[in-house]
């Protein structure tokens, strides 16, 4: 039988685009992008245009495993589900009974994006009382920075973008992660308007962009104090409209004049000429737009760089403006369904210790009786690839008292280390909804085909999980079609105020457009922008460096635009397109260090010593190096890969990662 199905993209960017699927006798034959999708209109990207490939991919894990093998050797043998979950779940409960709660780690990570597939598994965590998980690995400084000012709501909506008339794409590659945006910027440039990039990388962006600034990694900050400063000394700044908009204006306002384009040159290497230059052109733009990435987030001023660039957005008074604002994240103007319905925050009776992710390779190599982790459950993720500081993370997976279950679509360096590994599905093989970070609209997507062999779905999984260790609750006996159906009985704001036909969309699976959210009212305490927060460690917006590191250069990490972390690493074609390890350096650099385009180096630090081949370009900035992709051992054909080289380390506010904090020197191998 031929079909043809709507689905969602279930990965982590800020899209989930849609597409349609063709089946013939349940396997999938082809997928190509939706036409009827509300927003992004048929676009999808190169990984997904044969995601029927990993689908079909004979790597596929189609019957659960039992490590056979020494930890990290990889050595599996087929056993039944009915032995796996016995075998799991006895040895859970005769831990949680020695240990308690504490002793039990869960990790649901980025594999999957929907709510139903990703947050049951937080729901099974809750029940056991798991330590509780701080999910900061994506932009943990850059969310709070938006709590901070504006409340965590108010940010643009992609779409929003069509009426600004100026783009500022800040620590942002839209090649790699936001497609759509890059397809209507490229529209709206040729109507005349402005592209300007701030970049430390703009290897992949420079030709999409009519100026591109190479700034100094982690000198963000500066720059947007300098810039404020500019326009302010201007007699630019709408001084009315930010008495009614923000807090803490007038008393920011006064420590500017310190911040001159002249001081600002020395820390970020843009030019003083430039800086006034380019802050005038922001001025005068009626609803100027920052596009704004995780990159300048991802250090230890993190929150800090993006505090300055949101509120150099906004002292225009551009705010009021249609297309005038910060694209974040998040920008829906409601919740619109009940996702605690999901992960049921209640289910919690134990709140014992926190676990950040970024700190998780420290947490599992700790032997301390008082602080050792026994049990790790590992959802859609991927530490070894892709979690700091990777020896110390194999150090601990290594640990013959850490019980390790892995629930995984492929092999990875992560389950090499499994005592257990279960075979999962892909998402056209299970129901779920889903909300993009960067767009307001909502979609459902439902199976379309069966999965192969004895693969389970996370809700599968976690149901009978929860059943073997003798847990009642009625959540974990009702399907994700049953749960759908419960959550668009009893929609929130916006969703229960929009025409009854949404709702019916979302239960015959689509998209539906939600309203973009009020940019000028905030819930933060007085309703206003905050500039001075005075529940922050730093209330006054100010400069900070970055990490002080004994090495010279700064490892940033690129997104790769053919793999998306880890994911797409089941799929030869792109892989083999991607191509070898290779880090991005600037000739200066380079020619101090006697490296030409293509040498084999090394790239050292206190932690590590990791070969790459050199990729000699001028669109990095001086005194960075940058590492496209996320690759694992087989891809690399090396031990040791990218996160070796990064601490596990904390931005200065929401314990975000730092994962671009890291310091290296680079030596021809
Ligand atoms: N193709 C592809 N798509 C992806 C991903 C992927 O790996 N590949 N990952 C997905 C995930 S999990 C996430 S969280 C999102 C992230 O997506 P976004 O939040 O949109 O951020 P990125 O596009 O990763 O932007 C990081 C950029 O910041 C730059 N940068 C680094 N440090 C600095 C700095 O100090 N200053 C400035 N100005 N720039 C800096 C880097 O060079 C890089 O180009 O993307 C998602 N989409
Ligand atoms: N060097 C470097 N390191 C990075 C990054 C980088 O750009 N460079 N990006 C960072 C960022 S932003 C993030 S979010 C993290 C991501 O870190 P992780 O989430 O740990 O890693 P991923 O590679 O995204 O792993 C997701 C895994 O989930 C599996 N999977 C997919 N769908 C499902 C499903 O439905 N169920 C189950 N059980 N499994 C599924 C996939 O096969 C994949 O192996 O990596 C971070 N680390
Ligand atoms: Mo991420």
């Amino acid at each position: 039988m031929h079909i043809i199905q709507k689905a969602i993209c279930p990965y982590d960017c800020p899209g989930t685009c849609g597409f349609l699927v063709e089946a013939e006798d349940n396997t999938i034959t082809k997928v190509t992008g939706d036409p009827e999708h509300p927003l992004h209109h048929g676009l999808i990207c190169e990984k997904m245009q044969h995601y029927e490939r990993a689908v079909n991919s004979p790597d596929r894990i189609t019957t659960p495993l039992k490590r056979v093998g020494k930890k990290g050797e990889g050595k599996f043998e087929p056993v039944s589900w009915e032995q796996a979950l016995t075998e799991i779940t006895d040895k859970w409960k005769e831990i949680l009974a020695a240990d308690g709660p504490d002793a039990f780690i869960g990790l649901s990570s980025s594999g999957t994006q929907g709510w139903m597939q990703k947050s049951i598994v937080d729901a099974l965590f809750n029940k056991i009382g798991a330590r509780q998980m701080i999910m900061s690995l994506c932009n943990g400084a850059k969310g709070a920075a938006v709590d901070s000012l504006m409340g965590g709501k108010g940010c643009l909506c992609g779409t929003e973008l069509k009426d600004s008339d100026y783009y500022i794409v800040w620590g942002c590659n839209m090649k790699a992660t936001r497609l759509h945006t890059l397809a209507l910027l490229n529209q709206e440039r040729k109507k005349g308007k402005k592209v300007l990039l701030i970049e430390v990388c703009a290897v992949d962006n420079a030709k999409y962009c009519d100026e591109v600034l190479l700034i100094r990694p982690g000198s963000d900050g500066a720059l947007a104090l300098a810039m404020t400063n500019v326009i302010a000394e201007a007699g630019l700044t709408a001084d009315e409209f930010m008495k009614d908009f923000a807090s803490g204006w007038e008393e920011f306002k006064a420590t500017l004049p310190q911040y001159t384009p002249e001081w600002a040159e020395k820390i970020t290497g843009i030019s003083a000429d430039t800086i006034r230059r380019v802050a005038l052109e922001i001025a005068h733009a009626k609803a100027p737009a920052i596009v704004g990435g995780t990159g300048l987030c991802r250090r230890k001023n993190g929150g800090m760089n993006v505090r300055l660039s949101i509120i150099l957005s906004a002292i225009t008074g551009g705010w009021a403006n249609p297309g005038g604002g910060y694209l974040g994240e998040n920008p829906r103007s409601g919740p619109c369904l009940d996702r605690s319905m999901i992960f049921r925050p209640d289910l919690r009776t134990h709140f014992g210790k926190k676990a950040n992710i970024n700190l998780l390779s420290t947490i599992l190599a700790d032997t301390d009786p008082e602080n050792k982790v026994k049990a790790f459950y590992v959802s859609g993720g991927n530490p070894v690839n892709a979690i700091h500081n990777q020896k110390k993370m194999e150090e601990g997976l290594a640990r013959e008292d850490l019980f390790t279950v892995v629930h995984e679509l492929i092999h990875t360096d992560t389950t090499a280390y499994a005592d257990y590994v279960l075979p999962a599905t892909y998402s056209v093989e299970h129901t779920d909804i889903y909300t993009p970070a960067s767009f307001c609209h909502i979609s459902t997507g439902f199976k379309v085909v069966d999965a192969p062999g004895e693969c389970k779905s996370n809700w599968e999984t976690i149901c009978l999980l929860a059943e073997y260790m003798g847990f009642d609750e009625e959540q974990f006996r009702i399907t994700p079609e049953e749960m759908l159906n419960r959550m668009l009985d009893k929609p929130l704001v916006p969703l229960c105020d929009m025409d009854a036909s949404a709702i019916e969309t979302l239960r015959e699976g689509g998209t539906v457009a939600l309203p973009y959210s009020d940019h000028l009212h905030f819930p933060t305490p007085d309703g206003k922008f905050r500039i001075v927060d005075p529940t922050l460690d730093e209330p006054m917006p100010r400069y900070i460096p970055d990490f002080d590191d004994p090495y010279p250069l700064s490892l940033t990490a690129v997104p790769g635009t053919l793999s998306l972390n880890g994911v797409f690493a089941c799929r030869p074609d792109l892989m083999e397109k991607r191509g070898a390890m290779i880090l991005y350096i600037n000739p200066a650099d380079a020619e101090k260090r006697g490296i030409a385009d293509g040498d084999r180096i090394i790239v050292k630090n206190e932690l590590a010593e990791v070969p790459f081949t050199a990729a000699v370009t001028d669109l990095i900035a001086e005194s960075c190096v940058g590492a496209p992709g996320v690759f694992n051992k087989k891809d690399a054909g090396q031990e040791l890969l990218m996160n070796a080289l990064t601490h596990s380390r904390l931005s200065d506010i929401g314990e975000g990662t730092a994962m671009n904090g890291n310091h290296v020197e680079v030596v021809k191998a």
